[in-house]
């Protein structure tokens, strides 16, 4: 930090207070002055003076008294501009305060699962640096935060008897928030499964898990709902079930034949249903919660009649073993027939329990699936990425702003869904500090600039999305890839594990402010 810097916030505000403190405290945590002459021109602008490029850009009186509802580039009032984290990703402190093991602590322990062997012991030591992490929040201007809590920490043994001093870090972690304004979003289980559980029932092979995810979900709910009014059940169905279980790539590690991996899917859906309603029964009234699912969107490659009929009845089929099931209450016909004998085996309680009603759905949009209307069943075609099509610098991620326009609108298209959220989007790059220390991350802004004007698109038509969740507020631990691949807005230095902002910090602190595409 600058020297003086704090004083040049205006005095008596909570920050100050804050900026005084890091500063005598020396942590590496840039200032909200810092975040902000990013935003500005200024910062990159030859021979601008430093002062004025931190000068925060008053907006004029009227906008400020005015926001546009939703015209131009704006987005609808109060919408949540947020970013999103995971416990296994950011924590670190695995072993502490009685944690139990999670398969994903006994994988990255298994050498060769994970590039350079890296593995999230420490990671960005999070539960340490929480509320340095909540303040670059603040300085960031977000208004909304989604973090995951580790079950094991809560249940080290997944069952049984929970650990109050896990517990007690998430009900700090939301007191730190709610103290500065931002509005905590709890996911439940971002793949963290209890070691113990995978050994005692061969994790998400039984329906045991489900049901002792639902008493997790349950307990939890009712110790943390006066402070966390949102909750996503399951991230990414999708991805723990295939990587976690076919391709073997991600904890536990597996690879199950087509039957016991339908099953697997059907005891995740199940166990987010279970969820929801323990919730329910164990949250204070008002708490609000749904899936978080990385939905697969199909994008009319050309915007015909035709194809957005096809893209429509693609999104039902495509997402048949997750989203629609939940939105439901039935598996597909063509599902059903695809998987033959290896289908599913469940009852009609089981699909009650699996759509019991949400109050929002989460999806994480990172790619789009191009399809096309064609004469013969299924009545659409995927089309297959040309060979040049741009990619980010992870070879899966495909680049398609559209998809952040056509998620949300199948949602309330097909399905009504009432309240949306993008829980998750954002880009990997190869990060590289300039000569000046800072990143000039031009690839994310644009990725960013592009992403949010298809959803500005969705929400000017009426599509009713609440709030953005950008991943993520750091690089942090990429699961198979490590420590290589950069998600976040905050640069980490892993050797002294100083956060600075990168350009995008900067764009994002603009969207936010304005609430609009900048
Ligand atoms: C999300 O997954 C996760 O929720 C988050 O934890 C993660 O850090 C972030 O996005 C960025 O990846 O190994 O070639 O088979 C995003 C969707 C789907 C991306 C599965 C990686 C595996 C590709 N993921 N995919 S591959």
């Amino acid at each position: 930090m600058r020297a003086g810097a704090a004083a040049e916030e205006t005095p008596g505000t909570k920050m100050s207070a804050r900026s005084t403190r890091l500063q005598i405290a020396s942590a590496p945590t840039p200032s909200r002055r810092e975040v902000i002459a990013l935003a500005g021109a200024g910062a990159l602008a030859a021979g601008s003076a430093p002062q004025a490029a931190a000068q925060p850009a008053a907006p004029p009186a009227a906008e400020q008294a005015q926001p546009p509802a939703c015209a131009l580039q704006g987005f609808p009032r109060n919408f949540l501009w947020g970013t999103a984290t995971s416990a296994y990703q950011i924590e670190g402190a695995w072993n502490e305060d009685g944690k139990g093991e999670s398969i994903w602590d006994r994988f990255v322990h298994t050498r060769g699962k994970i590039r350079n062997d890296d593995t999230g012991d420490v990671a960005l030591d999070h539960y340490h640096r929480y509320k340095d992490d909540v303040w670059l929040m603040k300085a960031l201007g977000a208004k909304a935060y989604r973090f995951s809590i580790s079950w094991p920490r809560v249940f080290p043994e997944g069952t049984g008897r929970p650990d109050p001093k896990g517990l007690d870090f998430y009900r700090r972690l939301a007191d730190e928030l709610l103290a500065s304004d931002v509005v905590p979003f709890a996911t439940l289980y971002h793949w963290d499964l209890p070691q113990a559980l995978q050994e005692r029932f061969g994790g998400w092979e039984s329906r045991d898990t489900a049901q002792a995810f639902a008493d997790y979900a349950g307990y939890v709910s009712r110790q943390l709902s006066d402070r966390i009014g949102y909750f996503f059940t399951i991230n990414e169905f999708t991805t723990f079930v295939e990587l976690g279980y076919r391709t073997g790539l991600f904890a536990p590690g597996l690879k199950l034949a087509a039957q016991p991996l339908n099953q697997v899917r059907h005891h995740a859906v199940l166990a987010h249903g279970l969820a929801v309603q323990a919730i329910r029964a164990g949250g204070k009234p008002g708490t609000k919660v749904g899936p978080a699912e990385n939905i697969k969107v199909a994008v009319p490659a050309i915007e015909t009649r035709e194809n957005i009929a096809a893209a429509e009845r693609a999104a039902r089929e495509l997402n048949a073993g997750v989203l629609t099931v939940m939105l439901e209450g039935r598996y597909t016909d063509a599902f059903l027939a695809a998987a033959g004998a290896d289908a599913p085996r469940f009852t009609d309680a089981d699909l009650k329990a699996i759509a019991s009603p949400l109050d929002f759905v989460g999806i994480n949009v990172y790619t789009p699936t191009y399809v096309r209307a064609t004469g013969a069943e299924p009545g659409y075609e995927v089309i297959p990425y040309a060979k040049s099509h741009p990619r980010m610098a992870s070879s899966w991620q495909v680049l398609g702003p559209e998809a952040l326009y056509w998620g949300p609108r199948h949602l309330q298209k097909i399905w009504q869904v009432p309240e949306i959220y993008i829980s998750e989007n954002g880009c990997g790059a190869a990060d590289e500090p300039a000569a000046d220390g800072i990143v000039y991350d031009t690839d994310r802004l644009m990725f960013l600039r592009n992403n949010l004007t298809m959803l500005q698109r969705a929400a000017s038509e009426g599509v009713p999305v609440r709030g953005y969740f950008l991943w993520s507020l750091f690089d942090n631990f990429e699961w198979t890839d490590g420590y290589g691949t950069r998600f976040g807005l905050m640069y980490v230095d892993y050797a002294t594990q100083k956060r600075t902002p990168k350009l995008s910090a900067g764009y994002y602190s603009e969207v936010i402010r304005r609430n609009g595409v900048a």
